[in-house]
């Protein structure tokens, strides 16, 4: 495996497309923490972050990061070094994000939501050697975890804690002094993302310097953000898509003020909305039909959002419709991936291509194939896995040979696993997943195609087709689903399903009404967690 820039484990560009991207000037050889510096160069007094707590304008949060870094670097935090980074939404995010790059280390972007298992696979595969988490956050306590993962990797040196530290090292104590002079390479990684697959272990993605600036400053340019522009931290803030999509980074390159929320229920983001008057957030569906519901009944709803970013998992038709109505006409679908390739609704959209598509490419040096099962490009608007390469995504998993061997094809191009159409005009359409199917008697089964079905219904809130394992059929279809009101029967589904043409060996064999479905750390839903507890409870 090509490692370069002496991070071990790191697949960079072939040098050749490399070349090719600093020449045709998407790549502009700045490191991401300079976005920070160069703001605070030309919005010094603006006010850059907000939390609940507190907020500091850009000169303080780039003096703040420079601090920071300065204390991981005297800690003895060495340039290149991965460091598990685990903060709820807040400007200590920001200041440790930009304190750790400008020491020159590696964050590792955990989310809030993972748990001990996940961040032991995060620690050993990145060889971790620190931790900066927090002592308690919804309900949770991230210091009791910090001991566990401490004692399953002993590797980890440094465990620093933004509040009460117990055994550890407090925030407030991180050794004073200059920061240390560190040259970095922008085509060596940034940070490493965690992958937000729903099947497997989230593997490591890392982000070069080069990619996820060019990510963040495209992105911010396409949605036309300024610095007039309030952008609120909705999603847990180290996901890619609230990070640079544009998020958080974009947000910096252009000099708006971003807003911290932990909390994204309607109400308290209805309220942070109103008070710093936010005009552009990003949302997964669940929460954005969430959001478009609650209007219904929330005395305070939003009023000033100019660009409402939807993306994560598939936004049906009708769910458009409605959070456009409810929320904003100002609706954007993002169709993304923490590998890289991002795919945008633009801002003068028809409306059709709003509420229709998943939107085109966001660079004009994406590559798009889509092809069938044998790697044999599709006709145009059929469907096929979306195969990608360009200039921001990336060129291997961390440390995960054996996995790139399969993800790649012989070209470079990366197999999203995604199934999609694109249309006539170049804009996608998101149909499933290559192996989401559920495999009955001999019949390969599209859950997607079957959720599609499901969600038409207007009792139906939200749905998941999961395959449930049977001695005859070998997978039976089961359907999980939460009803807006009275839960229907499986023989009223069917009869739906009948008329709208279903065939009958793709029908659910099994329908479970749930009060709502499992989701993973960024609000998706969690399919591998809804089979577990299924087959649990079957055991029961
Ligand atoms: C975003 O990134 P990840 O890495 O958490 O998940 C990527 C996967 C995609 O491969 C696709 O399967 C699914 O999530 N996905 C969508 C979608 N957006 C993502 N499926 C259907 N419709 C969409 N609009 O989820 C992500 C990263 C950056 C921006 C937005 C989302």
């Amino acid at each position: 495996m090509p490692v370069t820039s002496g991070v071990h484990g790191f697949v960079p560009f072939p040098p050749q497309r490399a070349a090719q991207y600093s020449a045709a000037g998407y790549w502009s050889g700045r490191t991401v923490d300079s976005l920070l510096r160069q703001a605070a160069g030309t919005w010094p007094d603006r006010i850059a972050v907000v939390d609940p707590l507190t907020s500091h304008t850009y000169s303080e949060l780039d003096e703040l990061a420079d601090r920071a870094g300065a204390g991981f670097a005297r800690m003895g935090i060495a340039p290149g070094e991965r460091v598990l980074l685990q903060l709820p939404n807040s400007c200590r995010f920001a200041i440790a994000l930009f304190g750790l790059l400008r020491a020159g280390a590696i964050p590792v972007m955990c989310l809030p939501g993972h748990r001990l298992a996940e961040l032991t696979h995060f620690a050993k595969v990145s060889d971790a050697v620190a931790l900066v988490t927090v002592d308690k956050a919804g309900g949770f306590d991230y210091r009791s975890m910090a001991k566990q993962l401490v004692a399953a990797h002993p590797r980890l040196r440094h465990v620093v804690v933004d509040g009460d530290a117990g055994p550890f090292t407090s925030w407030s104590n991180l050794p004073e002094g200059d920061p240390p002079p560190v040259v970095v390479d922008s085509r060596s990684p940034a940070l490493l993302l965690v992958s937000g697959g729903t099947t497997g272990t989230p593997k490591l993605i890392p982000r070069t310097h080069d990619d996820y600036v060019y990510n963040a400053t495209a992105s911010a340019e396409l949605c036309r953000l300024t610095e007039d522009d309030v952008y609120l931290v909705s999603l847990p803030a180290a996901h890619n898509f609230p990070l640079a999509c544009p998020g958080i980074l974009g947000a910096i390159s252009a000099g708006a003020q971003i807003v911290f929320n932990a909390d994204p229920s309607p109400e308290a983001a209805f309220a942070t909305i109103d008070r710093h008057r936010v005009t552009v957030t990003a949302l997964v569906p669940a929460l954005a039909k969430l959001w478009a519901q609650a209007c219904e009944w929330e005395p305070v709803t939003p009023k000033t959002l100019r660009l409402l970013q939807v993306g994560g998992s598939k936004l049906e038709p009708e769910e458009a419709r409605q959070v456009r109505s409810a929320l904003t006409p100002g609706l954007q679908q993002v169709f993304g991936m923490a590998e890289g390739l991002l795919n945008f609704t633009r801002l003068d959209d028809a409306v059709e291509l709003l509420e229709h598509t998943q939107g085109r490419p966001l660079s004009p040096a994406d590559e798009l194939r889509i092809v069938d099962a044998a790697g044999e490009r599709v006709a145009p608007g059929e469907e096929g896995e979306l195969l990608v390469r360009g200039p921001y995504t990336f060129n291997g998993y961390f440390c995960a040979e054996r996995d790139n061997e399969r993800c790649f094809d012989p070209d470079g191009f990366y197999r999203s696993g995604d199934l999609v159409r694109q249309r006539d005009d170049g804009y996608l359409v998101v149909t499933g997943r290559v192996k989401d199917v559920i495999c009955r008697c001999g019949e390969t089964i599209s859950a997607g195609d079957l959720e599609e079905q499901l969600l038409s219904h207007p009792a139906i809130w939200s749905a998941a087709a999961v395959p449930l394992p049977d001695p005859y059929l070998g997978e039976k279809i089961c359907a999980a689903v939460v009803f807006a009101g009275p839960p229907m029967t499986l023989a009223e589904l069917n009869g739906y399903l009948d008329q709208r043409g279903v065939a009958t060996h793709a029908r659910p064999d099994v329908l479970v009404a749930m009060p709502s479905l499992p989701t993973t750390p960024i609000g998706k839903i969690d399919k591998k967690a809804i089979v577990r507890q299924l087959c649990e409870d079957a055991r029961a």
